[in-house]
Order: C-alpha cells, then structure tokens, then sequence
C-alpha cells in the first residue's frame, strides 16, 4: 500500500482517485468499517516510517486528509442570481431582459451586479463604473438601495432558517446547509429541489443551487448551474466534474494566483490537481497544499450554523462611574471605530448592533437593532448613539458600556457604496492602511479620541494595577519567608 502511494505521486496522474479506490479496498477488506490505518500511529512512528520508506511527511498528512474526507456528507449550496438587479427587477419589470447596472452613479463609482445581459457585454461586479459604461453604453444604471436588499436577503435566510437542520449565511445572498445524513429519511437533492422552488416562489428571485459532499465542490456546482438552475455532484463524479473546468471557479484562487498559475501554464482543475502538492506547498506554502486539496474535491471545512458564527463586541468599564453624556458618546465612537476596523479587516459586514448599558447597582440593559449589511464608521456609529440615546433614560450613573455588532456575513464595503462618495470608500481604505500599519489608534474621528481626562483615568488605572501586583508579589515574598524559603 504505501509503495503504491510514493508510486503514484511520482507519476502525479491519478493519485486521488486510485488512493480512493485503494481506500475503498481497505476498507472493504477489513470488514466495511472505515479504519484509518496511518492515523492510528503515533507521529514519532508515522516520521519513522516516512524516513524509512523515502516519501515525505506532507504525503502521509495528505493521504489521512483524503481518508477523513471520504466520510459521506451531503452539503446544498444557495446562491441568489444576479441579486441586486434581481431585486430591481421585482419593483420594475420593464428591467427584464436588459442590460442593468446597479452600483455607484458617478464615473467613480463601482459596479456591484449586472444583469447577464450586461455580463456579454464584459461588464462585471467591482469594475469601474465608467469602464462599465464605456463596454455597455446601452446599459441601465440603477443606484443601489442596500436597505431594500438587505430585507430580501434576511426573507431568504428566514425561509431557510425554517426548513434547515444546519445552515450558514456566507454572504448577502449565499447560504450552505448540511444535508448529511438526510438521505435515510428523505432524498438529499429532492428536499434541495423543493426547497429552491418555495424561495423561489415566495420572494420571485431566482435563485441557483448545487448540492455535492463538501463547501467547494457545491459552490462550484451552483456557478455552473446558473443562472437559474440546479445541480448535483455525487461524490463518484466529483473529479471529472471538476477536471475540465478552469482554475478560476476554485473559490479561493483570486485573480493574483489565477495570473501566477496561468503564467505556469495551468489552466484545467485537472492540471492543477496532477501537479505533485510538494511542488504547490513549495511555491504558495500553506495556501498551495489548500488549492491541490480543492482541486482534488477535498474540503472539511464544516458548515457553521448562523447562531455559532462570531460576532464583534467591546466594553468599557469607567474607573469612576459617569453621567456625562458627551464623553459616553465620543467613547461610543472610539468603541464602534475598534470593532469596525476589525469587520473591514476581516471583510465582513454586519446587521446587527447591539449597546449594552451597566447602570452603578448593577442593572444592565442591552437593545439592538438589525440594519442594513455594512462595515462604515460613520453609519455604525450614528446607530448606536441613536440606541444609546433611547436606552439611557434613567440618567442614572453608568457603570459600563459595550457595543457589539452580530449576524455577520462576508462582504466588503462596496457593497455599501452607493451614496456616490467614491471618496468616502477611498479614505476608508487609507484610514485602514495607515491603521494596520502603526496600529490601531494611529488614525482615529476626531468624536472618539480620548479627553486629557480619560488619558489621565487610563494612566492611573495603570498604576493602581502595577501597586496592586506589586502588593500581591509582597505577600507571596512574606509567605515564602515565613515557611523557610530562602
Ligand atoms: P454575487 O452572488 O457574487 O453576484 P450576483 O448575485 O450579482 O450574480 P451571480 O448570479 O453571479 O451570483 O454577489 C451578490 C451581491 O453582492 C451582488 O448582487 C452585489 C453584491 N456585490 C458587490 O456589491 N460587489 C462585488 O464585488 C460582488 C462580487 C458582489
Ligand atoms: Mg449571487
Ligand atoms: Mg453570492
């Protein structure tokens, strides 16, 4: 068995399918229970016997990669098609069959979705808009409204909410579920199928889906779908779906790697997955052995329930509690400006914020309210001294403040930037340049920088924290004397 393996790799070709076949082998040897053989040894074992048969590490860590992802699953990807000019086109019907544009106005402005019609034309989603419009002069350009599209993509997740034993929302418009294990009751493609059609018929956005046995191979299965269709990958067929297609429809190869694995030569998933891993890790590291297990259909990544997915907080305990309002507010402001950088960071956006009220005897209070999808400062910010504002009524001695912001997805600002401020979304970026560079607070809104006051508070809870150690270290050095140490 192993010198089949160092075998195969040597030749590239059909490593996956024949370490699968010999998986299945195995397996069926042993009595139809999966037995990871390799796993089952020790590292130190594992490293021995890699030094003793001639083949390196990664291979072995491969090799318990493929057995772990043979176990069955059944995983739906959604995503809603064309989704901004979608929901144009449900308010004005005279959009259908056109060429639409929906994003910034001004020739500075991005595209954020075009109607297929428009795509013939070359235009596609983040191109400058004047590019857009120079491609596709016959083009209807709409301004985005991301409040109305925000309530369509929550009527989306709450249909899904309904019916789904464990789903993700990745994006505005995409969402996985895991149907592992749903087949013994009901089959997996039928429930997908029935499910498309009610989203379908209760908000009229077409919508694709592909359901195969990991993230991958299911989002790559719905970008073949659509628009407006539906397909499934069993797990037999996963390699020669995925051989002939480009490496581009690998979600995690951007247009950077696409350049680098085209200047190679790569241009097949197939290519991609005969090339010796090795070879990948050596030239992208980490990022080259994910792509070779992405091209070979192997993914673990698990689909992480809406609820579960993390939020964004932060909290502030005064030293002294407070009434003061300006200072509660331009805080508030520092505080959003905190968690903000982190969303964009991450790209992500939110639509959910949350303030958190700790009155002096210990009350506490929180009120949130869900918002349309963004990452902006100024936005974030207005929102919650708004609900600050309806939440401090009592005007009663503040002990603590939070901000938290939740039901996240992914997404970056653009697609908030329909107010025309090209300029905005430029300052934003250079804001959180300078900010990853020299650190957090090297760029701060003038509302949310620290009062002399608060610097002094901050410096003297510094210094109450270094007496307080100091004190302790004492009473640990007494202690010790006093039972006879030296
Ligand atoms: P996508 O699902 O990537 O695109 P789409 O729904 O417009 O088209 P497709 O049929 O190919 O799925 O993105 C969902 C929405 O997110 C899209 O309608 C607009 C917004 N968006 C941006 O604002 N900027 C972007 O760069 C992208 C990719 C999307
Ligand atoms: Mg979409
Ligand atoms: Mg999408």
């Amino acid at each position: 068995m192993f010198f089949c393996i160092s075998c195969d790799l040597g030749v590239g070709g059909c490593f996956v399918a024949s370490l699968l076949a010999m998986t299945a082998a195995f397996i069926n040897f042993s009595s139809g229970r999966a037995e990871p053989y390799l796993p089952a040894l020790s590292l130190r074992a594992r490293r021995r016997r890699a030094r003793q048969s001639h083949y390196p590490i990664t291979t072995i860590k491969i090799y318990k990669m493929i057995l772990a992802s043979s176990i069955d699953r059944s995983v739906l990807h959604l995503d809603l098609d064309t989704f901004f000019v979608s929901v144009e086109r449900l308010r004005n019907s005279r959009l259908n069959g056109k060429p639409v544009i929906i994003g910034g106005m001004s020739d500075r402005g991005v595209v954020s979705s075009c109607s297929y019609e428009a795509r013939k034309y070359g235009v596609s989603s983040a191109m400058p808009m004047k590019m857009a419009r120079n491609m596709c002069p016959d083009a209807i350009v709409i301004r985005g409204d991301m409040e109305l599209y925000s309530n369509y993509s929550n009527i989306v997740t709450g249909i899904i909410a309904e019916r789904a034993p464990l789903y993700e929302k990745a994006s505005v418009d995409e969402h996985y579920i895991d149907l592992t294990g749903m087949d013994r009751f009901y089959g997996c493609y039928k429930w997908s199928h029935e499910l498309r059609q009610y989203i379908i018929k209760e908000t009229g956005l077409p919508i694709s889906i592909g359901l195969s046995i990991n993230k991958t191979v299911s989002k790559i299965a719905t970008g073949e779908a659509k628009p407006n269709g539906e397909i499934e990958v069993q797990k037999e067929i996963v390699l020669p779906f995925l051989d002939p297609l480009s490496i581009r429809k690998i979600p995690m190869i951007g247009q950077k790697t696409y350049q680098v694995l085209r200047s190679m030569g790569i241009a097949t998933i197939y290519t991609l997955r005969n090339i010796p891993v090795e070879m990948l890790e050596k030239l992208m590291g980490k990022n080259g052995i994910e792509m070779w297990k992405r091209a070979n259909g192997i993914d673990s990544t698990p689909v992480i329930s809406y609820s579960e997915q993390k939020s964004i907080s932060t909290e502030h305990t005064f030293e002294k509690d407070t009434t003061d309002l300006a200072r509660l507010n331009q805080l508030l402001v520092s505080m959003v400006e905190k968690i903000a950088f982190e969303l964009r960071k991450q790209e992500k956006l939110t639509s959910c914020i949350t303030v958190k009220i700790r009155y002096s005897n210990f009350d506490t209070h929180t009120l949130q309210k869900r918002i349309a999808y963004t990452s902006f400062d100024h936005v974030l910010a207005d929102i919650t001294k708004e609900l600050f504002a309806k939440l401090y009524q009592r005007r009663m001695l503040i002990r603590l403040i939070g901000v938290r912001f939740s039901h996240m997805v992914r997404g970056v600002q653009q697609l908030d930037m329909f107010d025309d401020t090209p300029e905005k979304v430029s300052l934003y970026m250079a804001m959180d340049r300078i900010r990853k560079r020299f650190g957090r607070n090297a760029v701060r809104r003038a509302s949310g920088v620290m009062t002399v006051t608060e610097r002094e508070e901050k410096a003297l809870k510094q210094l109450e924290n270094a007496l307080k150690e100091q004190n302790m270290m004492e009473e640990r050095l007494k202690k010790y004397m006093m039972y006879g140490g030296r």
